[in-house]
């Protein structure tokens, strides 16, 4: 967001028919475009709505425009780029409070970054749920279920801040490494903050909060040289990996395209652990939260990813801030798993064990709501970097379950914001702050903002009528569900959570050719790094081959490890599917917010360009010019387009899709260029549809594209997300290149020869 005067206006939208959010009050359709809504009252309290967070943070946010230059203290400044000192030529003098203030501050402005998910980016938006009963027979909505108001009026729409993360990297490290991705939403409902802090991936790695710092100090770079930063691939992680069976179904995700999002919005998010939902009766149900993207769960491939490290290294953080500021709000559908005691108890897992999802076939995902992200920060520091998260921010009708690592994180979310704010005052932070009033008793410690008036500052008090006073549960104080708890002390494992295979073969399983290549291909890159070879052999013998023997055989021959002879022992003997696991199966029909390059030269077809550019940004897209170098391009009919980007700064791996229009001028000039090129062949490597029109589709053959069939004189075809046409019919080549783009990646070419 840019300037104050726009704040409360919608983000400028790009020319084209994206879908504009509903306008206040419209109520919410499925993400899926069904459903609808006539309006109904608000019940909710005065002034409570989705602007109330703005409203709110308004109140301090400055702007220097047009503003005089002063002291942290308000004294004007006459100079700001000399210091004072004793003569021209001389020292500086101490009694430069202008000096010692702006070095003071430049000295203290950096705070330490998370110790995990360091870095990340965020975005405010606003949660609704759906109106009852659009969404078929079965939602009968979760009033019944549970007395969160947040999840249960169609007629709030609840402001919300997210902040997306990759989790081993420090601050400043790439976007588009393998990695899992932080999730996390501050909900900041009318009855205090609900913080959903979650993944992009449904199982975590390990079973108990105690194993944490374990992981964490084996996956961060080697404590004796600090290496290697934000990856995976070390001795140290998978000597621990290789003694944890337990994690064996969360790398089948980390090797995985789910380690290497498209773009935040193009991923799902999982609140992992099993939450409760409590009613007014006091009665609970087990609960799973999912977050489905709107515009599908899509991948990057490994070398693409890796090219990205140097030349667009914000790739997912910048990603996120354009679709936003081009007025694109990205859309995400709330889902929920309901499951009660009598269910769980009938898995073969336990819901208590982080390690295990509830797979969609045995419970499906009931679509509860949508939340839509459409306003960037104004100040990433003041928002981005100090909104803190914590898992034990609840609000009455959500409750924790007894997941050992749910239990150690509501211990571990407060302690790492004392230690990156200093002060248990953390939540006065604007972004931190709920909209919800509070009053308590709490009212000292570094870096007090409010002012308490009154002279108790405790209860039982007299003096001050024992306010603020205590609420009862029938009217909104929190109650924990009381859960009948009878045991001994122990410290101990539950067998449970024994089952550390049949989920990760379950994966496997779900996985279609492409996407088991995939994950083959990551075990060599992350296990070829690893230098001890017993290492190397525990993971194909101990682990792998207790997940698929295939697997456990193909690992095993890109690194340097005598294939197993047989199954693993604890090999589960089951042949299941969830189709919900498979990105493949992700992929709706859209290409919405796709980003795609039309690589120009002067004397391109001007009909192309305008038509190519039309149709795809009709849709949603956002194609982008590139050309040699900037500055504006003509076409053989008069017509002129300004470059977005040139090849100088320009890369494929930041674009979904190119495609070359006609005119012999313009594609001759390309031939004489190696950079379109190689633009086109590195689409081509890395799966992207790409397209050719005109005197465009003999680029093509410069680059020989393998085994792909183009167009000759008066044909269109469309082989593997490569189209080319040599008529006049720039109808079907658009319609053709738009379904390829909506197909997003074609796996069924090969690509190995191609030299990009
Ligand atoms: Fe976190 N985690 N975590 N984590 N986590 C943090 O809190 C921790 C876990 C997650 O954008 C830290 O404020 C422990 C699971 C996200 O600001 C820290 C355990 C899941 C974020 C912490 C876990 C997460 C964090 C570091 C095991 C998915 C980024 C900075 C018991 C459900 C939030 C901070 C943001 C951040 C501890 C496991 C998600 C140290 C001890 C499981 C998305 O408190």
């Amino acid at each position: 967001m840019t300037t104050d005067d726009t704040r409360d206006t919608e983000p400028e939208q790009a020319e084209s028919t994206t879908p504009e959010p509903p306008d206040e009050g419209e109520l919410p359709t499925r993400a899926d475009g069904s459903g609808s809504g006539a309006g109904t009252s608000d019940d909710h309290g005065e002034g409570f709505d989705e602007s109330s967070k703005q409203d709110q943070l308004d109140e301090v946010r400055e702007r220097a425009e047009g503003e005089e230059l002063t002291s942290d203290h308000g004294v004007k400044i006459s100079e700001t780029d000399n210091s004072l000192k004793a003569g021209e030529r001389g020292p500086t003098i101490m009694e430069d409070f202008h000096f010692r203030e702006k070095m003071t501050q430049f000295d203290h402005e950096s705070i330490p970054e998370r110790v995990v998910h360091a870095r990340g980016t965020g975005a405010h938006g606003y949660f609704q749920p759906y109106e009852d009963p659009e969404l078929g027979d079965e939602y009968d909505g979760l009033e019944d279920l549970t007395k969160a108001k947040v999840l249960t009026n169609p007629d709030q729409k609840t402001p919300v801040f997210v902040r997306f993360s990759t989790v081993v990297g420090s601050r400043g490290s790439s976007d588009t490494v393998r990695d899992v991705r932080g999730f996390a939403t501050k909900f900041y409902t009318e009855e205090g903050n609900w913080d959903l802090v979650g993944n992009n991936m449904p199982p975590f790695f390990i079973q108990d909060a105690m194993e944490f710092p374990d992981l964490v100090h084996a996956i961060k770079p080697e404590p004796d040289d600090a290496m290697p930063q934000a990856s995976a691939a070390h001795d140290t992680f998978w000597d621990f990996a290789s003694l944890k069976p337990e994690i064996t179904h969360m790398i089948m995700w980390v090797l995985s395209g789910r380690a290497l999002p498209r773009a935040y919005r193009m991923m799902q998010g999982f609140g992992v652990h099993t939450f409760r939902l409590v009613n007014d009766e006091g009665e609970s149900v087990f609960v799973k939260f999912h977050w489905t993207p709107k515009l599908g769960t899509h991948q990057l491939v490994w070398d693409e990813t890796t090219k990205l490290w140097g030349k667009d290294s914000d790739f997912n953080r910048k990603g996120l801030y354009d679709v936003i500021e081009e007025g694109y709000d990205p859309e995400w559908e709330l889902g929920v798993q309901i499951f009660d005691e009598e269910q769980a108890e009938a898995f073969d897992f336990d819901i208590l064990d982080p390690t295990k999802i509830v797979p969609e076939t045995e419970v499906p995902v009931r679509p509860i709501g949508k939340m839509v992200l459409n306003e960037t920060p104004d100040n990433f520091f003041a928002e981005t970097e100090q909104v803190a998260f914590h898992p034990g921010n609840v609000v009455p009708g959500i409750d924790f379950s007894n997941d050992p690592l749910l239990q150690g994180r509501l211990f571990s979310y407060q302690d790492t914001q004392l230690n990156r704010f200093g002060s248990a005052n953390w939540d006065e932070i604007p972004i931190n702050q709920p909209i919800a009033e509070r009053h308590n008793n709490q009212r000292a410690g570094f870096m007090r903002q409010e002012i308490n008036e009154g002279k108790a500052s405790y209860k039982p008090n007299s003096i001050d009528d024992d306010d603020p006073q205590e609420v009862p549960e029938a009217e909104g104080g929190y109650e924990h569900y009381a859960e009948k708890i009878d045991g001994k002390k122990i410290r101990n494992r539950s067998e449970s959570f024994e089952n550390h295979f049949t989920q990760a073969r379950l994966f496997w399983n779900s996985m279609s050719e492409p996407e088991k290549d995939n994950i083959v291909d990551a075990a060599h890159f992350e296990l070829g790094k690893v230098d001890r070879i017993e290492i190397r052999e525990r993971m194909v013998y101990d682990l792998f081959n207790n997940v698929d023997h295939e697997f456990a055989t193909r690992v095993a021959e890109g690194i340097g490890v005598d294939p197993p002879e047989e199954p693993g022992n604890e090999m589960p003997d089951h042949d299941r599917e969830d189709p919900s696991l498979s990105m493949e199966n992700r992929t709706p029909d859209t290409i919405e917010t796709r980003k795609i390059a039309m690589l120009v030269d002067d004397g391109f077809d001007d009909e192309h360009v305008s038509a190519i550019r039309s149709a795809l940004e009709e849709e949603g897209a956002r194609v982008k010019i590139i050309s040699r170098v900037l500055g504006e391009k003509s076409g053989v009919d008069g017509e002129t387009v300004e470059p977005d980007q040139h090849h100088v700064a320009a890369a494929s791996v930041s674009f979904d899709a190119v495609v070359v229009p006609g005119g012999s001028e313009s594609v001759d000039a390309m031939h004489q260029q190696g950079d379109p090129k190689h633009f086109v062949a590195e689409a081509f490597k890395h799966y992207k549809p790409i397209a050719a029109i005109g005197e465009g589709a003999e680029l093509f053959e410069t680059v020989d594209l393998p085994e792909t069939e183009i167009a000759d004189d008066g044909d269109l075809v469309s082989d593997t997300g490569v189209v080319t046409c040599r008529n006049d019919n720039i109808d079907d080549f658009v319609e053709q290149f738009r379904d390829a783009i909506a197909a997003h990646r074609h796996w069924d070419r090969s690509p190995e020869a191609v030299p990009a």
